[in-house]
C-alpha cells in the first residue's frame, strides 16, 4: 500500500530535524517542514494527486519535494533519508523531543560528549558531565533533566487531554447525529466522566439502522486508520493518533448500553455485583433474570439503577470512590452544575500576557452570563509574563475603577480588581501587605521553583494561605497535562492552612491546569474548604473552558455552596470583607 499522507509528512519531518542537527541553512530546513505541513492536511492522499501526475500543482510543493514525493509512493522510503538515518544516531534525532534540547545542543552531545541514546544523555546529566559543555551550566543541565522526566511520561503514558478530546468527540458524534436514523447520541467512557487525559474516545449513538452510521463514521476526514468496521461497533485511528469507538444499540435498550460503556470498570463490577445479588446478571443489552424469565430492557440510565435500587449516578462519579454506599445511604451530593457559576475571579488582560482589554474581558465575560469579574494579572517578579510594577498596578486600578462605573452604570455588571500574584521561590509575596490591601481579591499562585524539596514548597504556599490578603490561592499543585506533575505538595498541610485561614482553593478550569484535580477537591470538600473554579483566561475564547473545571469539581463531589463565585456578589463582597482586609 502506497505510503499515507501522514507517513510521508513524519519523514519530511524528521529529515528536517536532521538536517538541522547538522547544521543546514535553514531556508532548506524550513521548506522540508513546509512540505510536511502541507501534505498533512492537504484533504487528497498524494498517492491519487501522484496517479494524475499533478504533485507539482500542490501550492507550496516544489519540483525537488515533488520528486522526494513520488519517490516515496513508489519504493516505499526516501533514499536521502535513509542515507541521513546511517549518518546520525536515532536517538540523537530522538534528543529533540526533549524540552530544553535543540538541534544545535542535540549535535554538540552527539560529537562533543559522544551521547547517542535518550538513556545516555540522562546519565550523563546525573554524573555533571554536561554542565562544562560550551554554552550549558548547572542550571541548564538540571532543565535538560526534566524535560527527560516529561519525555519519558509521555512516551510511557500517552493519553490525550480532556480538552482536546471532547469537542473533537463533539464534532464527530453531531455528524452522526445529523444522519437520518440517529435518535440518541453522546459520548462516554472516561470521556463522559470527565477524566483529565483519556484513553480513547467512546462514542455512543442510539439507532435502529447501525449500518449508514458506521460508513459515515469510517469516512470521516479525521480517520487515518480503521482499526474494525462491524455491524454495530466500529473503531477508527485519527491521524493524531488517537482511537476513537463507535456502538450502535436499539433505543430500547441505551440505558443499559450508556451505563456499561460509561465505566469505569471499577463501578460497573460493583454495579454487576449489586445486581447478581437481586437474581439478575447486567451486560451491556439488558438485566437477565437467573430464573430463566424475560430479560429486563432499560431505555435510559435511571431504570439501569433503578432496577438494583439506587438513584441515578451521575457519571463523572462512577469512580468507585464512594459514590454507591452514597447511592444506597440517600446521600449523593447535589452536584454543581455550571449555571451555578455568577463570575471568574481569576482573568488576565494585555496589562500582563492576555490578549484583551479590561473593558473587552469584561464585555465577554458578561456575554457569557457572568455577574462580575476580578482583573487578576500577574504581578512584577513574572518577568516574561509583563508582570506589573506598583506603579502599574496602581494605574491599573485607575482604569478597573472607570471600567467597573460604566458597566455597572450600564448592565449591573462589576469589575474588581486584583492581582495573581507570585509566591517567590523565597516564599515571600510579590507586593507589600500595604499594596495588597489596596486591591479587592488576591490570587497567589506558585509558577517558579516547582521542583523544590517537599518541606520548602509546602512552606511557601502556607506562607500564601496564612497571609490576611491573600483571598485564594491559583492552580494549587501547579500541574501541566500532560507533562508536568504537581509540586511535591504536603497537601494535608495546604488544607488544613486554607480551613484555618478560610483561604479559597482554586479548581483551575484550564484543560491543562485542572488544578486541583478530582481527588484533591473531594478532600477539601470533606474538609469544608472553600473552593473558586476559574478560567484563567487569557483571551475571550478561554472564557469558554469553564466547563472543564465544573467536569473536574463534579468528580469531586463539589457542591455549589462551597465555591465562592457562585456566590451573589453582595455575598462575595462581604466574604472578602469578613476575611480581615
Ligand atoms: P480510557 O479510555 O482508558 O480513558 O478509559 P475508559 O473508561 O473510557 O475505558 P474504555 O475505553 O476501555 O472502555 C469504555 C467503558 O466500557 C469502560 O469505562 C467500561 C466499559 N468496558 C470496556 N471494557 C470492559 C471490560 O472488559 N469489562 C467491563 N466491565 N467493562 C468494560
Ligand atoms: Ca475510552
Ligand atoms: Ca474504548
Ligand atoms: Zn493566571
Amino acid at each position: 500500500m502506497a505510503l499515507t499522507n501522514q507517513q510521508i509528512a513524519g519523514i519530511f519531518n524528521t529529515v528536517a530535524d536532521m538536517l538541522e542537527i547538522k547544521g543546514e541553512i535553514i531556508h532548506r530546513v524550513m521548506s522540508y517542514r513546509r512540505t510536511a505541513e502541507t501534505v498533512a492536511d492537504y484533504p487528497r492522499e498524494m498517492s491519487a494527486v501522484a496517479a494524475e501526475g499533478k504533485l507539482t500543482e500542490i501550492p507550496g510543493v516544489g519540483k525537488v519535494l515533488a520528486e522526494k514525493i513520488q519517490e516515496m509512493l513508489d519504493t516505499g522510503q526516501l533514499e536521502f533519508y535513509e542515507k541521513l538515518r546511517a549518518e546520525i544516531p536515532a536517538g540523537v534525532v530522538e534528543m529533540l523531543a526533549v524540552n530544553g534540547v535543540g538541534p544545535k545542543k542535540a549535535r554538540m552531545f552527539w560529537e562533543e560528549a559522544k551521547l547517542t541514546t535518550i538513556d545516555a544523555l540522562e546519565a550523563a546529566a546525573r554524573e555533571g558531565k554536561l554542565r562544562d559543555l560550551p554554552g550549558m551550566g548547572a542550571k541548564s543541565e538540571t532543565k535538560i533533566l526534566e524535560g527527560i522526566e516529561s519525555y519519558k511520561r509521555r512516551v510511557a503514558n500517552p493519553r490525550t487531554p480532556l480538552g482536546e478530546a471532547l469537542p473533537l468527540a463533539e464534532r464527530m458524534l453531531a455528524r452522526l447525529m445529523a444522519l437520518p436514523g440517529a435518535e440518541r447520541g453522546t459520548v462516554a467512557g472516561s470521556l463522559r466522566r470527565g477524566r483529565p487525559t483519556i484513553g480513547d474516545v467512546d462514542l455512543l449513538v442510539a439507532s435502529e439502522d447501525a449500518a449508514p452510521l458506521m460508513d459515515a463514521f469510517v469516512a470521516m476526514p479525521e480517520v487515518a486508520r480503521v482499526l474494525g468496521h462491524g455491524e454495530s461497533k466500529s473503531s477508527v485511528e485519527l491521524q493524531s493518533g488517537l482511537q476513537v469507538d463507535l456502538k450502535v444499540v436499539p433505543a430500547a435498550r441505551w440505558g443499559t448500553a450508556l451505563q456499561y460503556f460509561s465505566g469505569s470498570q471499577a463501578h460497573n463490577i460493583k454495579i454487576r455485583e449489586l445486581a447478581l445479588k437481586r437474581g439478575l446478571s447486567l451486560n451491556e443489552f439488558a438485566f437477565t433474570p437467573q430464573d430463566g424469565s424475560e430479560p429486563i430492557l432499560c431505555a435510559d440510565e435511571e431504570a439501569v439503577y433503578a432496577t438494583i435500587g439506587m438513584p441515578w449516578i451521575a457519571p463523572e462519579l462512577r469512580e468507585d470512590w464512594g459514590e454507591i454506599e452514597a447511592a444506597q445511604r440517600g446521600t449523593l451530593p447535589k452536584l454543581i452544575e455550571i449555571g451555578d457559576i455568577h463570575a471568574d475571579l481569576h482573568m488576565h488582560t494585555a496589562w500582563s500576557d492576555g490578549a484583551l482589554t479590561i473593558r473587552e474581558m469584561a464585555e465577554a465575560a458578561r456575554r457569557r452570563g457572568r455577574d462580575f469579574i476580578v482583573i487578576t494579572d500577574h504581578s512584577r517578579s513574572a518577568g516574561i509574563a509583563n508582570g506589573l510594577s506598583i506603579e502599574r498596578l496602581l494605574a491599573q486600578q485607575q482604569e478597573v475603577r472607570a471600567v467597573d462605573a460604566e458597566m455597572r452604570d450600564a448592565y449591573g455588571f462589576r469589575v474588581f480588581h486584583g492581582s495573581e500574584i507570585e509566591i517567590k521561590a523565597d516564599g515571600t509575596l510579590d507586593y507589600p501587605d500595604d499594596i495588597l490591601a489596596q486591591l479587592d481579591f488576591v490570587v497567589a499562585s506558585l509558577h517558579v521553583s516547582l521542583r523544590q524539596p517537599r518541606e520548602q514548597i509546602t512552606q511557601r504556599a502556607l506562607n500564601a494561605l496564612s497571609n490576611p490578603h491573600v483571598d485564594l490561592m491559583g492552580h494549587p499543585r501547579g500541574q501541566l497535562i500532560p507533562e508536568r506533575e504537581g509540586a511535591d505538595l504536603d497537601m494535608e498541610a495546604v488544607f488544613a492552612a486554607a480551613k484555618a485561614h478560610d483561604t479559597a482553593l482554586e479548581i483551575n478550569a484550564n484543560p491543562a491546569r485542572l488544578d486541583l484535580e478530582a481527588q484533591y477537591a473531594k478532600r477539601a470538600v470533606e474538609l469544608g474548604i472553600k473552593l473558586c473554579i476559574d478560567t484563567d483566561a487569557h483571551s475571550e475564547s478561554d472564557m469558554d473552558l469553564l466547563r472543564y473545571g465544573v467536569m473536574t469539581a463534579r468528580r469531586g463531589w463539589v457542591e455549589a455552596a462551597s465555591v465562592i463565585n457562585t456566590w451573589p456578589v453582595e455575598q462575595f463582597l462581604a466574604w472578602v470583607e469578613a476575611r480581615g482586609k
